[in-house]
């Protein structure tokens, strides 16, 4: 009576969460993407590129890690927006199996210092993945890094990487999965993330906001996808742009309507990209006062976890 069903979900010898934190722009979403080998969460030159928690399913033959990118933890706590980002990101350590704290090369800044306390009171063991080492130009600074590095805390393990050239990320998926307990997988096998399409869509076109905008406006745009139709062969994509003043419209614009072609045929591309077929994609700026600074309308936009 009690047996179980033939189709009841076998465990896993690994399966739990993992979590990648860091102040902005070490490449946590850079190694979330080249983890699974698929991009799931927007990379920008930028640091604050990633706002929300992302989860993204790996799937090996005796494990499942589930990885979560969070937004880059920092000390400004200016407007509502960053609080959110800060909280988005301190909540992701909550019931997690195991941390990436993901710190670049051999540097070491106040906003490293401080995820590094915010890890005090995690029990889980905790991970550094000293990502971008590409970039070290000396690399005899390396191996006196790390040894600092493991002076810090008792980190599990420390893993030299680099997301980018894909530089030993298998030891990395070692060193983590290892790490989770047995169980049945938390997804079915063919999800690769939490976010549906949707909220896809958009994050492409705010990667293009990210990379075509000056240095200030990218933080005060949000995109928020009106309609998606997949047709036979075709999908459909309408999207509004907010912005936060009339002053920043004719920006995203540009003269002539340049610069929102621009973003759009960019996205378009990409959007493509992801679906294997023709995108049609309609962009639209409206205004939202100080949405960044305004707790419903971040509400609106998604920003609650
Ligand atoms: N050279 C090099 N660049 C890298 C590597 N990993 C990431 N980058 C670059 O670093 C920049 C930031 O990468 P992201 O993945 O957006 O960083 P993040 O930590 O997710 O940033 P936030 O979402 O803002 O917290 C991008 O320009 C990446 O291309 C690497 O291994 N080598
Ligand atoms: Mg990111």
């Amino acid at each position: 009576m009690n047996e179980p069903s033939s189709d009841a979900i076998p465990t896993v010898e690994h399966s739990g969460l993992c979590a990648l934190v860091g102040r902005p722009n070490v490449g946590k979403s850079t190694l979330l993407n080249a983890l699974l080998g698929e991009k799931v969460s927007i990379v920008t030159r930028k640091p604050q590129t990633t706002r929300h928690r992302i989860l993204g399913v790996l799937n090996r033959p005796d494990a499942q890690m589930v990885l979560v990118d969070t937004p880059g933890m920092h000390q400004s706590a200016k407007r509502a927006l960053n609080r959110q980002l800060n909280r988005a990101a301190h909540g992701a350590l909550e019931d997690i199996d195991v941390v990436v704290f993901v710190v670049r090369g051999t540097e070491w800044k106040e906003d490293d210092q401080r995820v590094l306390e915010r890890l005090a009171d995690v029990d889980a063991p905790v991970i550094v993945a000293v990502n971008q080492v590409d970039r070290v130009q000396d690399k005899r600074l390396l191996l006196p890094h790390l040894e600092w590095l493991a002076e810090q805390r008792d980190f599990a393990a420390l893993v030299p990487v680099s997301a980018t050239r894909g530089e030993n990320l298998d030891a990395l998926e070692r060193e983590t999965i290892q790490r989770l307990p047995s169980g049945p997988p938390l997804f079915p096998a063919d999800q690769i993330t939490d976010r549906d399409l949707g909220f896809r869509l958009g994050e492409l076109v705010r990667e293009q906001l990210m990379l075509n905008l000056g240095d200030e406006l990218p933080y005060t745009t949000s995109v928020q996808i009106e309609q998606l139709h997949r047709e036979e062969g075709m999908t459909r994509v309408a999207a509004v742009i907010w912005v936060e003043s009339d002053g920043q419209k004719p920006i995203v614009i540009g003269r002539g309507g340049e610069r929102l072609k621009k973003i759009g045929r960019s996205a378009r591309l990409q959007m493509e990209n992801l679906l294997g077929e023709r995108v049609h994609l309609e962009l639209w700026t409206k205004i939202k006062e100080q949405w960044t600074n305004d707790r419903r309308a971040l509400d609106e936009l998604g920003y609650t976890d």
